[in-house]
């Protein structure tokens, strides 16, 4: 068995929910923060056997996008902040950041 955390943006989340609750895959979805982006994003927990791995991965990327974000750089630590004109950066955000990691043991009790 498999846990796959999938970090996704949380536009595409209701969406990427459905569609796996479509093939029977459990999801359970948390709310959780980027680290870079200090924004909310969704993290999907999906328990599946190693079999469907691959299934999650494709329903994954088919329901995730890729998009651009415009991010206002924070000032630099110790230089001189009246010089410094913060210009916006763009950044690439999503479609998934995926991790899939190995189950010693499942239980529900
Ligand atoms: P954030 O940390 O908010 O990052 C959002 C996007 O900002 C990233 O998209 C990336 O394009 C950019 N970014 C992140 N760190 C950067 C940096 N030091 N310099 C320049 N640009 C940077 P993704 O790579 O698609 O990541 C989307 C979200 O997935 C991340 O949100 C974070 O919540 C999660 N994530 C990505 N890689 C991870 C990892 N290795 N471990 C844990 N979570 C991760």
């Amino acid at each position: 068995m498999k846990l796959i955390l999938a970090v996704v943006q949380d536009k595409d989340s209701n969406r990427l929910i459905s569609a796996l609750g479509d093939k029977e895959f459990k999801t359970t979805k948390l709310s959780t923060t980027g680290g870079f982006l200090k924004e909310g994003n969704t993290t999907l927990m999906i328990g599946c056997g190693d079999e469907y791995v691959d299934d999650a991965l494709g329903i994954i990327k088919d329901n995730c996008s890729q998009r651009e974000q415009m991010v206002a750089p924070i000032s630099p630590m110790g230089g001189n902040a009246d010089s410094y004109i913060p210009r916006p950066i763009n950044v690439e955000v999503g479609g998934a950041t995926v991790f899939v990691v190995p189950v010693d043991s499942f239980f529900q009790f």
